[in-house]
C-alpha cells in the first residue's frame, strides 16, 4: 500500500480523499493555489504545497506544478478527485512517466471514453444498448440528411469531443438539419478543436440514469446499481438519488450486469459511471465518465461501501474488497447540491461565511469544506456542500432531507438550499415522477424565464 498520496483537487472532494487516506494509514499531501491558503483541505492534510496563483489553469490544472509537488513531498500516487485533471489522459501519461501512480483508470481508457464516438462504438460492441443513430461520425450534410430520413425527426447532433451537454444541437425537422449540423460542427471545432459529430434519434422525455461500475484493472468488475440524476439545470445536477424511483431489482441486476461485464472485458480500473437515457422501460447509453463522481455518496450509502478507499486499493494493486454478491441495496439515499449561488438566477455568490452549522443525526452526511469565518473565493466551482441523507425507504429519506435542511446554517452568502425546501413540496419530487426536463420547466413556471 502507498505510504503517501497527493490530492490534486480542492474543496469537499479533497477532504473526502484525505479522510479515506487517513483511515487507511496513508499520509496525505494537499496542493493549493494562493487563493486557498486558508482552505480546509490545506488544514486537514498532513502536508500542503502551494502550486500557483488563483486561476485554476495556473494551479489545480498545472501538470508541472503538481508533479513537482509529488517530487518535493515524496508522494507516490495522485488522486485527481473530479473535474480539473481527473479525465485528462495526457496528465495520466505524465504521472506514469514520472514513476507515479494515478488513482484512476489508464490514459487509454480515459481517451477512449473522452471521444464520444469511440466510447459509443466500444460500448455497442460490448453489448451495451445505445441510442439509435449514425454508425460513428457523420462526415457531411448529405450523410446527415440520410440519417434524419432513416431514423425520423427530431434528431440530435453531438460533437464527439463534447459531452455533458456541450456541443449538442437539436434538429426538429429536415429544415433545421443544415443549421444544426453546421452549428454543432463549428462549436466542436471552436470549443474542442475537433469538428467531428455524430447523430442520434432525439428522446423526448427520458430520465438520466447512470450505473456505477468498479473494476480491478485485471478483468474483474462489479456494478453498484444506479443513480437517478434527472433533476438538472443547464446540465448541472442539483438532486440525485439511489436507487432510481422507477428501477426494480430485476432491471437493476440486468443493466448492471451488462455494464459490469462490459468494463470487465476491457480491464477497466477503478470507479466509472455509465450514463443512460431511460425512456419507456429501455436504457440507451450516452456517455461514460471515467472518474469518481460528485454524487458517489448516494451509492456509498445504499451499498455501505467506501468508493475512495476502493480506488486507492486498486491503484496500489490490491484486490477489490467486495464481490457482486456482497453488494445488496439497503434503503434509499438522496443528495442535494448546496451551491454558493443566489436564486432565482443561480448567479455565483462567493463571500465570507459568518455562521456555519452542519446538519447531523441519524442518516445524515454533510460533505463540505466550509467552516465558520471561511471566505469562499470567486475563482472556482460554486459547489460548497453536499447534503446526503439515507433512510430505510424513499419517503423516510425525503423526511430526513427536510429535517436536515432545517438544521443547516450557512450564513453570510446566498445558497441554493431554499430551492430544496421548495422542491420537497412538489408532488413530482414526492412521488419520483420526473424526467430530465421537469426541473427546468418548474423553474420557468416558478421564477419566470431568466
Ligand atoms: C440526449 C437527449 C435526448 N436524446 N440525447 C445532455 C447532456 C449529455 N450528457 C446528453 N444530453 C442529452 N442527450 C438524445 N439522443 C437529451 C439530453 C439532455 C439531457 C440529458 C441528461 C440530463 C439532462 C438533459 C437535459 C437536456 C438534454
Amino acid at each position: 500500500m502507498f505510504n503517501k498520496i497527493l490530492i490534486a483537487n480542492r474543496g469537499e472532494i479533497a477532504l473526502r480523499v484525505i479522510r479515506a487516506a487517513r483511515e487507511m494509514g496513508i499520509k496525505s499531501v494537499a496542493v493549493h493555489s494562493t487563493a486557498d491558503s486558508d482552505a480546509m483541505h490545506v488544514r486537514m492534510a498532513d502536508e500542503a504545497v502551494c502550486i500557483g496563483p488563483p486561476s485554476g489553469t495556473q494551479s489545480y490544472l498545472s501538470i508541472p506544478a503538481i508533479i513537482s509537488a509529488c517530487e518535493i513531498t515524496g508522494a507516490e500516487a495522485i488522486h485527481p478527485g473530479y473535474g480539473f485533471l481527473s479525465e485528462n489522459a495526457d496528465f495520466v501519461q505524465v504521472v506514469e512517466d514520472h514513476g507515479l501512480k494515478f488513482i484512476g483508470p489508464t490514459a487509454e481508457h480515459i481517451r477512449v471514453m473522452g471521444d464520444k464516438i469511440t466510447a459509443k462504438d466500444t460500448m455497442k460492441a460490448l453489448g451495451v444498448p445505445c441510442v439509435p443513430g449514425s454508425n460513428g461520425g457523420v462526415p457531411d450534410l448529405e450523410a446527415a440528411y440520410k440519417i434524419g430520413d432513416e431514423f425520423g425527426y427530431p434528431v440530435i447532433i453531438k460533437a464527439t469531443a463534447g459531452g455533458g451537454g456541450r456541443g449538442m444541437k437539436l434538429a426538429s425537422s429536415r429544415d433545421e438539419m443544415e443549421t444544426a449540423f453546421r452549428t454543432a460542427r463549428a462549436e466542436g471545432k471552436s470549443a474542442f478543436g475537433n469538428d467531428e459529430v455524430y447523430i442520434e434519434k432525439y428522446l423526448g422525455a427520458p430520465r438520466h440514469i447512470e450505473i456505477q461500475v468498479f473494476g480491478d484493472g485485471k478483468g474483474k468488475a462489479v456494478h453498484l446499481g444506479e443513480r437517478d440524476c434527472s433533476l438538472q439545470r443547464r446540465h448541472q445536477k442539483v438532486f440525485e438519488e439511489a436507487p432510481g424511483p422507477v428501477i426494480d431489482a430485476e432491471t437493476r441486476a440486468r443493466i448492471g450486469k451488462t455494464c459490469a461485464d462490459a468494463v470487465a472485458s476491457i480491464n477497466y480500473a477503478g470507479a466509472g459511471t455509465i450514463e443512460f437515457l431511460y425512456e419507456n422501460g429501455e436504457f440507451f447509453f450516452i456517455e461514460m465518465n471515467t472518474r469518481l463522481q460528485v454524487e458517489h455518496p448516494v451509492t456509498e450509502a445504499i451499498f455501505d461501501v467506501d468508493l475512495v478507499r476502493e480506488q486507492i486499493r486498486v491503484a496500489a494493486g490490491e484486490e477489490m474488497s467486495f464481490k457482486q454478491e456482497d453488494l445488496q441495496v439497503n434503503g434509499h439515499a438522496i443528495e442535494v447540491r448546496i451551491n454558493a449561488e443566489k436564486l432565482p438566477n443561480f448567479s455565483p455568490c462567493p463571500g465570507k461565511i459568518t455562521q456555519y452549522h452542519a446538519p447531523g443525526g441519524l442518516g445524515v452526511r454533510m460533505d463540505s469544506a466550509l467552516y465558520d469565518g471561511y471566505s469562499i473565493p470567486p475563482y472556482y466551482d460554486s459547489l460548497i456542500a453536499k447534503l446526503i441523507v439515507h433512510a430505510p425507504d424513499r419517503a423516510g429519506a425525503l423526511a430526513r432531507l427536510n429535517r436536515a435542511l432545517g438544521e443547516m446554517i450557512v450564513d453570510g452568502i446566498d445558497t441554493t438550499a431554499p430551492l430544496f425546501n421548495a422542491l420537497l413540496q412538489e408532488e413530482a419530487v414526492q412521488t419520483g415522477n420526473y424526467n430530465i426536463h421537469w426541473l427546468e420547466q418548474w423553474l420557468e413556471a416558478h421564477t419566470g424565464p431568466e
